[in-house]
C-alpha cells in the first residue's frame, strides 16, 4: 500500500526524571545516531529534526509522598505538550523521543487538545510490558513513569493531571494497551476499575497478534486521530535489552512488526511517542536499532510480497 505521510517533526526530551534508572536521558541521540530521520527520508517522508527539549536536570531524589521528582517532572512534561502540540498545530506529526515514558502525559495531552480543536476523535495505542497506571497510593517505586496512563485519565497529581487544563486529558475508553505483562497488585485494582481495554501476553498468546490488533484499531474511522505511544520495553528483551525495566516474555521481531504493520495499514496515525531506551543497558546499539526497524514499518514499509 502506497500511503503518503504527513511531514515529520523529530523532537528530542533527554531526560529520566520519571524512571528508576538513569541512561534514558540519552535515548534521542541514540535513536539518531542509530539513523531515525534518515530512514524515514528514505522512505520518502520530508522530516525536521527540532533538536532537543532543555528542561531540569535530574535531581535523584527518594519519593516525597509518593511521587520522585514530580516539580521535575511537570516541567519535562509543559516543555513536551508545548513542543508536541506546535507541530501538531502547524499539520506535522511529531515524534517526541525519550526520554522515560513519564513524557508520555505531555504528549497525549497535546494531542487530546489538538483533537478537541479539531473534532477529532482520539484513540491511544499504548505498546508497553506495564500498564504504567499507578498512582501514589499503590506505587511501588514512586517512579512516575509508571503513572502516565493514571495521569491521564485524571488519577495522580493535579499537575499532571490537568496539565492541559481544567480537565483530564483522556478518558480510559480511548485506550488500547498493548503487550502488558507486568502490573503491580494495586494498579490491577485500578486498571479493572476504570475499564482500560488491555491485550496482554496472555490474550496475546491465546488468539494471537493479528486478532488482538483487528480488536484494538477496531471502531477508527477517517476522523481518528491516532496516538502510538512505544515504550521500548512492550518489546521481548531479547531483541530489545536496553531498556531499565525489562520484562521476559513480550512480543518477539515478528509479532512487533505486524503490530505495526497493522497500524500504518490504519493510515490513522497522527502522533508518535519512542520512549524508555537506555543505551547505557544496551548491546551495540541493537534496541535502537529495532525500534527504528519499527518505526519504518510504522510509515509503511513492508515485505517484497505486498508492495
Ligand atoms: N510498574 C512499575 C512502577 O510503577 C514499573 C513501571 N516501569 C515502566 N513502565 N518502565 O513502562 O514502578
Ligand atoms: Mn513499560
Ligand atoms: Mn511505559
Ligand atoms: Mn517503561
Amino acid at each position: 500500500m502506497n500511503r503518503t505521510y504527513s511531514p515529520v517533526s523529530i523532537i528530542g526530551a533527554p531526560t529520566d526524571v520519571g524512571a528508576g534508572d538513569r541512561g534514558g536521558r540519552l535515548g534521542p541521540e541514540a535513536l539518531r545516531i542509530a539513523g531515525l530521520g534518515e530512514a524515514l527520508q528514505a522512505r520518502g517522508i520530508e522530516v525536521v529534526d527540532r533538536g532537543n527539549l532543555e528542561g531540569p536536570r535530574n535531581p535523584w531524589q527518594p519519593p516525597v509522598d509518593g511521587y520522585r521528582h514530580l516539580a521535575e517532572v511537570t516541567e519535562w512534561n509543559r516543555l513536551a505538550m508545548d513542543a508536541v502540540y506546535a507541530e501538531l498545530a502547524s499539520g506535522r506529526m511529531p515524534i517526541l523521543l525519550g526520554g522515560d515514558h513519564c513524557l508520555g502525559v505531555g504528549s497525549v495531552t497535546a494531542a487530546a487538545r489538538h483533537c478537541r480543536e479539531t473534532g477529532k476523535t482520539l484513540r491511544l495505542l499504548w505498546l508497553d510490558a506495564h500498564a504504567d497506571f499507578n498512582t501514589s497510593d499503590v506505587t511501588p517505586s514512586g517512579n512516575l513513569h509508571g503513572m502516565p496512563v493514571a495521569c491521564l485519565c485524571g488519577l495522580g497529581p493535579r499537575e499532571l493531571t490537568h496539565l492541559g487544563g481544567d480537565a483530564p486529558a483522556i478518558l480510559p475508553s480511548m485506550v488500547r494497551q498493548i503487550g502488558i505483562r507486568s502490573v503491580d497488585e494495586g494498579e490491577k485494582r485500578l486498571v479493572r476499575q476504570h475499564g482500560l481495554d488491555v491485550y496482554d501476553m496472555r490474550y496475546i498468546d491465546e488468539v494471537g497478534m493479528k486478532q488482538v490488533m483487528e480488536e484494538a484499531l477496531a471502531g477508527m474511522d477517517d476522523n481518528t486521530h491516532l496516538h502510538v505511544s512505544f515504550d521500548v520495553d512492550f518489546l521481548d528483551p531479547g531483541i530489545a535489552p536496553g531498556v531499565g525495566t525489562t520484562v521476559p516474555g513480550g512480543p518477539n521481531y515478528r509479532e512487533a512488526q505486524l503490530v505495526m504493520e497493522m497500524i500504518s495499514d490504519t493510515g490513522r496515525m497522527a502522533s508518535l511517542d519512542i520512549m524508555e531506551l537506555n543505551p547505557l543497558l544496551d548491546r551495540d546499539n541493537m534496541t535502537a536499532l529495532v525500534a527504528i526497524d519499527l518505526v519504518e514499518s510504522l510509515f509503511g514499509k513492508s515485505t517484497l510480497m505486498r508492495g
